[in-house]
């Protein structure tokens, strides 16, 4: 009895508390998990007032909150223990023979220590290294079981926890975020029928057409491998170098030198499964899809000049736009559109629905709405959640099928076998992050930690020594469907070969579709990218290659691309096909980043509202306020920190300092209303850089009448000569009080674009 009750039970082997003959129950609550861990109380994003909301999980809660619950630790009110939980008495020394003596090889507490910390490390993404993750929910708004079998959609109304990762390709984990680049848009659904990965993309094209070829596309893009430079960066000579030679990249290209790869935020930017992929429905019919990822508020960039700046100002930019956004109830919200067509459709079609180098345009095949992604909960430990979640293309689920895409083909192969060296073996799917929602029998046993108990002697199938369990699925379970090769290849019986169809030899009508659905402001930011990248270009032949294969693209980028590099126009690349001279759609609208303005909320936007000495206080509430209505977040930017005296002798205090939170940190800004406030920041030079800036990256301005000589101090003297920037606010300064609605809206318009000149005004 005495026994038992004052010593730490462990409740998974009670055979060692035998007492008395008796195998005695540990007593309850004893060696139990902490009591500390309360899904509602345990991390920050768990306070979080929001609403979370889940299908299974108690209201109030996010559905992946109970499997992931049971290996949450919290060390609140707890001892430092080893890893065998032994209590540590001192966590500071380590033990040695006197205090000035020789440390003891006795001391397997710093040696436990010190060599977990050696081990810390574990080899990061070869690709997509940099990244950042949210927990959400999947709900389906539209029944598609017509189509599809899959468990996410066999409701609506279902909800499915899902995991997103958001990534840059090219740097290495620790670099920064607001560069020239493709992101990551990968979702773990949790379905009760296995985890589906949709590891998409935020543009929806690739740079190949062939697997092989990715190991070429990802070196060349990578820092060169003599001197390791540049980092996290296309603008340089192998990259060039490899593009010019493959020309199946075009239509990537075009996307890539695009406003797309220089997102505001993982919040504004579209996904894509870029794939063709089968929806299978119950009866085992198919249909071919493709998946789509929109954002409520809409698709906004940044520009070039700012993004550069903001990789200094704060290399965590979107990170921390993502975490903060969901920190403060602003959730990210996307809605999952489809795009489905038959076989008979797509043979029609100029192009080949397997080329992971095409899109179908949605004038072709219009977009469909069938749920929407809410991400709601920020992860609690980021190596944990973010770093060890493995995607993989090949992880599908009933109703959910692959292509022939050969690109599909390869990454199916890739995924599984990188986690194996990145997670350090085939058990990766015990890690709490990618174990399965749904219950997983089978036997495969034994690997590198491994975490299951399996109990019996049966780990072999067909059995009869378990009743023959776990058994084959059959009818319910995940079944290729039955695709009939020889229907496509009418006159030939396949042979094994390595070539490709005939269309995907065309490489450039849709790289022409997209520079031509461009707006005049998007075309000129592709040709200031190119420009800017091939300047970095060193080998002449390369800059000639691109330019030449422009000229396949657009007559006028092409000159444009060569004047600004001070050559003259090559021959155009050879084309290995004519392009389509009818293609079905010849200019698309909704590629341009304009067609998706957003809902118009501006939920998680920056602004600064600058202050000094003589401010009116009661003007800059009210502005202050109507943002914070808005989900906006406003901050009081100073010179320094403290406090200003308003013109009605209060105090406002101070934030953030302009040294500390630049203009490039923030979307829009205020500046100061009252004319002495104006007058000491138009002598600060830094003031004067802040609101150069933010009229040079196009920013909406408010601007008090009495404040308009900080702009003429900045340089702003001669506005567009149509007047037509809507991101310019003059407001009379007695006005200001109400002015916060008519700033929200021209907010809204995210930049005006309308002010970018070459060279800039400031
Ligand atoms: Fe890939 C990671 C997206 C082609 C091989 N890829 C990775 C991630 C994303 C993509 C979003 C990061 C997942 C995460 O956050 O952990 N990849 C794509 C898209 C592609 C594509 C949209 C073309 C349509 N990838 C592609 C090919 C191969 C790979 C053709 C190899 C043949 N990708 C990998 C990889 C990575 C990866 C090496 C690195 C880390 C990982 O898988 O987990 O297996």
């Amino acid at each position: 009895e005495a026994l038992s009750a004052s010593l730490p039970h462990n409740p998974t082997k009670p055979a060692e508390y035998v007492q008395g003959g008796q195998v005695t129950p540990a007593p309850e609550g004893a060696h139990a998990a902490p009591d500390n861990l309360d899904a509602t109380a345990s991390t920050i994003s768990e306070d979080n007032t929001s609403d979370k909301n889940g299908s299974k999980a108690t209201p109030g809660t996010n559905p992946n909150n109970g499997p992931l619950q049971r290996h949450r630790i919290d060390s609140g009110g707890r001892a430092i223990t080893t890893n065998q939980g032994v209590p540590v008495a001192d966590n500071q020394h380590s033990l040695r023979l006197g205090e000035r003596g020789p440390t003891l090889l006795e001391d397997f507490i710093l040696r436990e220590k010190i060599t977990h910390f050696d081990h810390e490390r574990i080899p990061e993404r070869v690709v997509h290294a940099r990244g950042s993750g949210a927990h959400g929910y999947f709900e389906c708004t539209e029944d598609i079981t017509a189509l599809t079998k899959a468990a996410p959609f066999a409701k609506v109304g279902k909800r499915t926890p899902v995991f997103v990762r958001f990534s840059t390709v090219a740097g290495e984990r620790g670099s920064a975020d607001a560069v020239r680049d493709v992101r990551g848009f990968a979702v773990k659904f949790y379905t009760d029928e296995g985890n589906w990965d949709l590891v998409g993309n935020n543009i929806p094209v690739f740079f190949i057409q062939d697997a092989m070829k990715f190991p070429d596309v990802v070196h060349a893009v990578k820092p060169e491998p003599h001197h390791q430079m540049p980092q996290a960066s296309s603008a340089h000579d192998t990259f060039w170098d490899f593009i010019s030679l493959s020309p199946e990249s075009a239509h990537m290209v075009m996307w890539q030198m695009s406003d797309r790869a220089i997102p505001r935020s993982y919040r504004t930017m579209q996904g894509f499964g870029v794939h063709t992929f089968r929806f299978i429905n119950a009866e085992g019919a198919a249909t071919l899809v493709k998946f789509h990822w929109t954002p409520l508020l809409g698709t906004h960039s940044l520009d070039w000049d700012e993004a550069v700046k903001i990789n200094g100002a704060d290399p965590d930019f979107h990170r921390r736009d993502l975490w903060e956004a969901i920190e403060g109830g602003a959730f990210p919200e996307y809605l999952l559109q489809i795009q489905t067509f038959t076989e008979e459709q797509a043979a029609q079609w100029s192009f080949d629905v397997l080329d992971a180098t095409k899109i179908v345009p949605e004038e072709l095949v219009p977009l469909r709405t069938v749920g929407r992604m809410v991400l709601d909960r920020n992860p609690d430990y980021f190596f944990g959640e973010t770093e060890q979640v493995a995607f993989c293309t090949q992880h599908v689920v009933p109703g959910i099928d692959f292509t022939n895409d050969p690109l599909l083909q390869g990454r199916n192969f890739s995924y599984l076998d990188t986690q194996i060296t990145r997670l350090g073996g085939p058990n990766f799917h015990l890690i709490p992050i990618n174990a399965p929602v749904a219950e997983v029998h089978n036997n495969q046993r034994d690997g590198f930690h491994q975490h299951g108990i399996f109990r019996g002697r049966v780990n072999y199938e067909p059995n009869s020594l378990a009743g023959g369990c776990p058994f084959q699925a059959g009818a319910r379970g995940f079944s290729s469907f039955a695709e009939r090769l020889l229907a496509q290849q009418a006159t030939a019986e396949p042979t094994k070969l390595r070539a490709k169809p005939e269309k995907f030899a065309d490489h450039y009508t849709q790289a022409r579709l997209f520079y031509a659905s461009q707006t005049p402001v998007e075309q000129y930011h592709i040709a200031r990218a190119l420009r800017f990248e091939l300047t970095r270009v060193q080998t002449q032949a390369v800059r000639a290659r691109v330019v030449a294969m422009l000229r396949n693209i657009d007559e006028g980028l092409a000159a444009t691309v060569a004047r600004d590099l001070g050559m003259a126009l090559p021959e155009p690349l050879p084309m290995a096909r004519a392009p389509v001279e009818a293609p079905e759609v010849a200019v698309s609208p909704a590629l341009s980043l304009a067609a998706r303005p957003g809902d118009g909320r501006i939920l998680a936007r920056r602004i600064a509202l600058l202050v000094g000495d003589g401010v009116d206080g009661a003007a800059l509430e009210s502005v202050y306020q109507a943002l914070v209505q808005a989900g906006a977040v406003p901050r009081y930017v100073g010179a320094r920190l403290g406090v200003v005296q308003t013109s009605s002798g209060d105090a406002l205090p101070v934030e953030v300092t302009i040294e500390a939170a630049p203009s490039v940190l923030f979307d829009a800004a205020m500046l100061p209303p009252g004319a002495g406030a104006a007058a000491t920041m138009a002598a600060d030079g830094l003031a004067l850089e802040f609101v150069q800036q933010q009229y040079r990256h196009c920013k909406p301005l408010l601007v008090p009448i009495g404040a308009a000589l900080l702009l003429e101090a900045a340089g702003v003297t001669t506005l567009p000569e149509d007047g037509g920037d809507p991101g310019l606010l003059f407001v009379p300064d007695d006005q200001l009080a109400g002015a916060g609605e008519e700033f929200i809206r021209r907010i809204a318009l995210h930049r005006a674009w309308q002010r970018q000149t070459e060279p800039p005004l400031v």
